[in-house]
């Protein structure tokens, strides 16, 4: 690792190299220096099966990060460099080098920050007012973004991606799981509803964070939001992508692939105080009918996560980090339990929101 370490211009000089975070898809390592004036590293392997355009990816990451940098800096903030990304560049100005077989990128390792795999309904409300907040900064980008993994969101294609898994039938696994497709396809012409809204010119596309699990935001030792962090997706979508999918993983009372059904529940508190942290933020921006399909998203997510997660089985583990032989179908039935526990508080979901006043 020293070596594709060297073909970025860091200060200082190593002193360890070791895994960081938990995350399914790229992999991740912190370069600490022996130096104590010298900051840390974040080094990350891309995943370029998945990622396959690393030029753009970099492209778009580098543009989100440099605006927010340049409003953080008008606005006169302190610490920037714990409330934004800062990637290092090669003597060639890139932002990532490849090895011969794979892309790697740095980042400054941000120092005396935490995430968390949990949070409680006080971090929730500061959450829903980052992502809001950080969905407004990107509302003026000066450019395009394109899609780092086309169609990601987009759940009429995540359903065409299961009916081909199906006809497939690669791992021959398709027997078990027939409970679950039934299910799936129950719900297809209400969960593709936002495809056909933006075909119909009533949805907008903004730019999106669209992988807000709990554990892509960091917090200061007081608790504070630092910042939003795992940018790889940040791409045009619908605003649920970053809605939705934060609750998904906040707002379940048990684990993503919980084995044991019965700690999988939609917890209310949680989603009442993202929502409301959300709506403070966004409500400058959102539409009446991006505002009233927030119910909506909190389903889709579930739902789209337990479709992804049931074609990765179907395909025999293609996609997904896998830690034992069956671990896609349990995510998928744990998915689907919380989206089931998201149906049952789809009133209450409705008449909370209707109770908000944001503020403009
Ligand atoms: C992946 O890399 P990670 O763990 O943050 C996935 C998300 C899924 C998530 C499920 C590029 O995110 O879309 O929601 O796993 N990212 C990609 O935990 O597919
Ligand atoms: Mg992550």
């Amino acid at each position: 690792m020293e070596n594709i370490i060297s073909k970025f211009q860091i200060e200082g000089t190593i002193e360890k190299v070791e895994p960081l975070g938990n995350g399914l898809i790229n992999d991740t390592y912190k370069v600490t220096t022996k130096e104590a004036n010298k900051p840390d590293y974040v080094l990350q392997r891309i995943n370029h099966h998945i990622f396959q355009d690393v030029d753009l990816l970099q492209h778009n990451i580098e543009v989100v990060t440099s605006h927010i940098r340049r409003k953080l800096e008008a606005a006169g903030t302190d610490d920037i460099d714990r409330k934004v990304l800062r990637f290092i560049p090669t003597p060639e100005g890139k932002t990532y080098a490849f090895d011969g077989e794979s892309y790697w990128r740095m980042m400054v390792f941000i120092p005396n920050a935490q995430t968390f795999e949990t949070v409680n309904a006080s971090y929730s409300y500061d959450a829903g007012k980052a992502f809001g907040h950080f969905q407004a900064m990107l509302s003026d980008l000066p450019e395009e973004l394109g899609e780092t993994i086309p169609d990601f969101h987009n759940m009429e294609f995540r359903r065409k991606q299961l009916h081909e898994a199906i006809a497939a039938d690669a791992a021959g696994r398709l027997k078990e799981v027939t409970y679950f497709i039934d299910e799936i396809e129950k719900r297809e012409t209400y969960m593709c509803q936002a495809e056909r809204l933006h075909r119909e010119g009533k949805l907008p596309k903004r730019i999106c964070h669209c992988d807000t699990k709990v554990n892509n935001m960091m917090f200061d030792e007081n608790g504070e939001v630092l910042c939003v962090i795992d940018l790889d997706t940040v791409m045009p979508s619908f605003i649920f992508s970053d809605y939705g999918d934060f609750l998904r993983t906040a707002a379940n009372t048990g684990a993503e692939d919980d084995k044991d059904l019965a700690n999988v529940e939609f917890n209310m508190e949680i989603f009442q105080a993202f929502t409301r942290g959300y709506l403070e933020s966004a409500s400058t921006f959102l539409t009446p009918l991006e505002k009233d399909l927030l119910p909506y998203a909190v389903a889709l997510f579930p739902y789209m996560q337990c479709v992804r997660f049931l074609t990765d089985y179907l395909n025999g583990d293609t996609y997904y980090k896998i830690k034992y032989p069956d671990h896609n179908l349990v995510r998928t039935k744990a998915q689907f339990k919380l989206l089931e526990s998201v149906e049952a508080h789809d009133a209450e979901m409705k008449a909370f929101i209707k109770t908000l006043n944001p503020k403009p």
